[in-house]
């Protein structure tokens, strides 16, 4: 069975942790976000890719949910030293070199795809994982700071101010000139079933599908498009989707996340069990739903998932 699935960070890299478990024999391809890559210290940071293919390959740091296990960050506190920031974002010396090879690459000429690749061979993620695009994109947060209206990286927005202020518009700047990177819309031609796991369906999901040419290909693909909510007892289970979902009008409840996506693209939803009462409302927009559990506390948490949003897609089949 050829899946795709569109994948954030964290959300979206457990989420794959358990679909490689529930589908051993799946023919996986992974369509990730960049809108949150980062240019730091002359670096180029993919926070979102390196989630996925450290999650996958085994060397994420559990707890923290990105970044590498058994990290220390020498590096960070010398350049701390000159003076050279910005110390908000925590960059450690094991990321550090994921980042230089990747800086070096893209310098050779290579194509952020192509990059990836590379890093994978590596990590062996178990999974194809493609950017979304080779093109920059950066999500940028519109936002009052001191009575200043200004469009900060979403980083920034994200890690510095932890979301603090209402985010009044998120922008994924450069996404409507950009292209999607090779092999995004064959695999999505060329799937049985593709998935939206519970990532942020604004900053995560909603940026892939800014890049032109992925929606369409998604709606026309003609096969069962499956989603699983973020939002779990109207609330993000992690993170701050609440307050990116405010700016583009969308209250935090898993029925308005599933209206938001729209008939026009999904075909399933689940929610979990706390929200059974969403069911009706989901099922109104023309979206059939399930109510199961969907906390990821473990892989096989995760698993049964994944095996729940694949029985729902050979329901709406
Ligand atoms: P990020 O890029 O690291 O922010 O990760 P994603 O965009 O892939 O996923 C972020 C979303 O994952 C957040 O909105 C969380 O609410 C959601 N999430 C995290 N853990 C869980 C979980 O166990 N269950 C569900 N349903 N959602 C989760
Ligand atoms: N998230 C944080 O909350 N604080 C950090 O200092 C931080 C550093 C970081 C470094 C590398 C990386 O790949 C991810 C990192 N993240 C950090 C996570 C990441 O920026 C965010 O979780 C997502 O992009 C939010 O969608
Ligand atoms: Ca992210």
């Amino acid at each position: 069975m050829r899946i795709v699935v569109l994948a954030g960070g964290i959300g979206g890299a457990r989420f794959l942790r358990g679909l490689k478990r529930a589908v051993p024999d799946a023919d996986i391809t992974v369509i990730g976000n960049t809108g949150d890559d980062i240019h730091l210290f002359g670096l180029k940071v993919c926070p979102d890719l390196d989630t996925v293919m450290y999650t996958l390959g085994g060397g994420i740091n559990e707890e923290q949910g990105w970044g590498r296990a058994d990290e220390t960050f020498h590096l960070k506190e010398e350049l701390a030293a000159y003076g050279v920031g910005p110390e908000w974002f925590g960059l450690g010396d094991r990321d550090f070199a994921t980042h230089i090879v990747r800086t070096q690459m893209l310098g050779a000429g290579y194509p952020l795809s192509a990059v990836t690749e590379a890093l994978c061979d590596r990590w062996k993620p178990g999974v194809r994982l493609i950017p979304m695009t080779d093109d920059r994109v950066e999500t940028h947060v519109a936002v009052e700071v001191d009575g200043e209206r200004k469009a900060i990286h979403f980083q920034e927005y994200w890690v510095k101010l932890r979301a603090s202020v209402p985010a009044e518009a998120v922008v994924p700047v450069g996404a409507e000139q950009a292209k999607p990177a090779p092999g995004v819309l064959e695999a999505i031609a060329g799937a049985d079933v593709i998935l939206f796991p519970p990532s942020n369906p604004v900053v995560s999901v909603g940026t892939i599908l800014a890049v032109p040419g992925i929606r369409e290909a998604i709606a026309d693909a003609g096969v069962p498009v499956v989603g699983l909510s973020p939002i779990v007892g109207d609330a993000p289970v992690r993170g701050m989707a609440d307050k990116v979902l405010a700016a583009v009008g969308v209250e935090a409840t898993a029925a308005a996340v599933a209206e938001h996506y729209g008939s026009g693209l999904l075909d399933g939803w689940l929610v979990d069990t706390v929200d059974a009462a969403a069911v009706e409302r989901v099922e109104a927009a023309g979206i059939r739903c399930r109510a199961v559990p969907l906390m990821m506390t473990d892989v096989e948490a995760s698993a049964q998932m994944a095996r729940e949003a694949l029985a729902l897609a050979e329901e709406v089949r």
